[in-house]
């Protein structure tokens, strides 16, 4: 035959347009678009189905211990197989250092944890904790050259936070070897100032989270974090924004041709704080960082979506249980400081885009394609193969039935959670099938692929094209960036 696969009668979108095609798949790849395509030895039928770029979940967390030192729910089989039920066909976890842990030593842990598990493709940001000169000369220039091209950083946590000075040596490293730095930003010292008042006080009680994490300790850290980006004219990702002036700081950089990019997740869009607050310690199940914000900051980061100043739309999967193992490690009314921050939703995070916002009217098909894969595609250097349904790419797809409504319960997700924070959410839209580099991942609610499957991909270094020379003269003087003295 002359396809493996072809995908007939459906209705193909990428981020620019939307097309009648039926698309034919041959060695991994799309081989063809047009219509009444040759034979193949396995034919899917798409009438009234959306053929879309599988989506690609470029912030995740998935075998990783959090700052606190425990273990994700999710391991790359059950967090890949979740991700793979909600559309998505490339995972880009983080592998986290340990202080003290070499660059090599997180790799190999990590190599050991996603290559045996994974059904879908992926690749790993490095979240840097501990950048000595052996890490930034020797260690991370390696992970470049095998095509990890993205590192994260955190302005918070004692555990995790880096020195402005030291941010600034890992935002020249990546400079330097065509890297894309992503950032938490969040004030360290606002945050313990606030959480010390509050604990004073004795309060304690779950909804205190969002209080402990104002609004302006994101906004002090965006804007920090652009000037020092900017300072050495280095590119800098801001991933999770929860606040309207945090994301309006990041447009505002764009609008100077700066290299800023920014990131919000579907809880600061679909949640709020109100979650927080509810029956004994109902709320852990809802304590993440930056916190759940309110109604208004829903519709700003509709808003922000929209207007382009933020370009990534990802679920910051962070399970962790409700129970001993998670929420509840310290006890079984924890005091807010001691639950594990994060949420699942790996799994809802394109499929709440699509109900609310393609079905509803808030955005185009063409502009769901772009926040679920291309734009992440391209700032993660995969742009050359994936986040579109073009000739010669991976065949990485998701066919969505736009008429499959689905009732939400933790029991019906894929991961390794005891809950959802969607839970009873009626979603319309749902990808029923999942297709990896020509594999069929899912199909008609079954799981058809098998634990290590999926590849690594390595990634291009990012690529700065389109972006101007900072307006302000004094930045590159003071770095000399043309002369290369760092
Ligand atoms: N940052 C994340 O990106 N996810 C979970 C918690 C955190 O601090
Ligand atoms: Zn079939
Ligand atoms: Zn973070
Ligand atoms: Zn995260």
């Amino acid at each position: 035959a002359t396809y493996d696969t072809v995908i007939t009668g459906g209705t193909v979108a990428n981020a620019c347009a939307t097309f009648k095609a039926d698309v034919g798949i041959k060695d991994g790849q799309i081989a063809a678009l047009g219509l009444g395509l040759g034979d193949a030895q396995h034919v899917i039928d798409a009438r009234g189905k959306y053929v879309l770029p599988g989506g690609i979940e470029t912030h995740c967390h998935i075998a990783q211990e959090s700052s606190m030192g425990m273990m994700t729910a999710d391991d790359y089989f059950t967090g890949s197989v979740s991700a793979a039920f909600g559309g998505n066909t490339t995972i880009v976890p983080f592998a986290a250092q340990q202080r003290g842990q070499t660059i090599p030593e997180v790799l190999q842990t990590y190599d050991d944890r996603a290559a045996p598990k994974s059904v879908l493709d992926y690749s790993y940001h490095l979240i840097v904790t501990d950048p000595t000169e052996v890490a930034l000369k020797k260690d991370l220039p390696a992970a470049f050259a095998r095509g990890i091209t993205s590192f994260k950083v955190f302005m918070t946590y004692d555990k995790m936070i880096v020195s402005d000075e030291k941010f600034l040596d890992i935002l020249v490293m990546a400079r330097e070897n065509g890297g894309l730095t992503m950032v938490h930003a969040e004030n360290n010292a606002m945050i313990k100032w606030m959480v010390g008042r509050l604990l004073e006080r004795g309060y304690d009680a779950p909804k205190y989270h969002a209080v402990s994490h104002p609004a302006a300790a994101e906004v002090e850290a965006v804007r920090r974090g652009i000037a020092l980006a900017s300072f050495v004219e280095a590119p800098l990702l801001f991933v999770h924004i929860s606040t309207d002036a945090g994301a309006r700081a990041i447009a505002e950089a764009r609008m100077d041709g700066r290299m800023i990019f920014g990131e919000t997740c579907p809880q600061y869009m679909f949640l709020t704080a109100d979650d927080l607050d509810r029956p004994g310690v109902e709320g852990a199940k809802f304590c993440c960082s930056p916190p759940l914000r309110d109604v208004q900051t829903q519709t700003d980061m509709w808003r922000h979506l929209n207007a382009g100043s933020l370009q990534l739309y990802s679920s910051d999967h962070a399970p962790y249980r409700f129970d001993k193992s998670g929420k509840l490690s310290t006890g079984d009314t924890p005091p807010f400081k001691t639950i594990a921050n994060g949420l699942p939703g790996i799994e809802l995070r394109a499929p709440l885009l699509f109900s609310e916002g393609v079905q509803t009217g808030r955005i185009t098909l063409e502009q769901f394609v772009a926040l679920t894969a291309s734009n992440a595609a391209r700032l993660f250097g995969m742009g050359h193969r994936k986040g579109a349904i073009a000739i010669g790419y991976d065949a990485d797809i998701a066919i969505w039935d736009p008429e499959k409504t689905t009732q939400v319960t933790a029991a019906g997700m894929h991961d390794n959670m005891d809950y959802t924070p969607f839970e009873g959410w009626e979603l319309n839209g749902w990808p029923v099938t999942v297709i990896n580099q020509g594999r069929i991942i899912v199909d008609g609610g079954e799981l058809k692929a098998k634990a290590g499957d999926g590849s690594f991909i390595p990634r291009k270094p990012f690529d700065p094209t389109g972006f101007l020379p900072p307006r302000a003269p004094e930045m590159a003087q003071a770095t000399n960036f043309g002369a290369k003295l760092f």
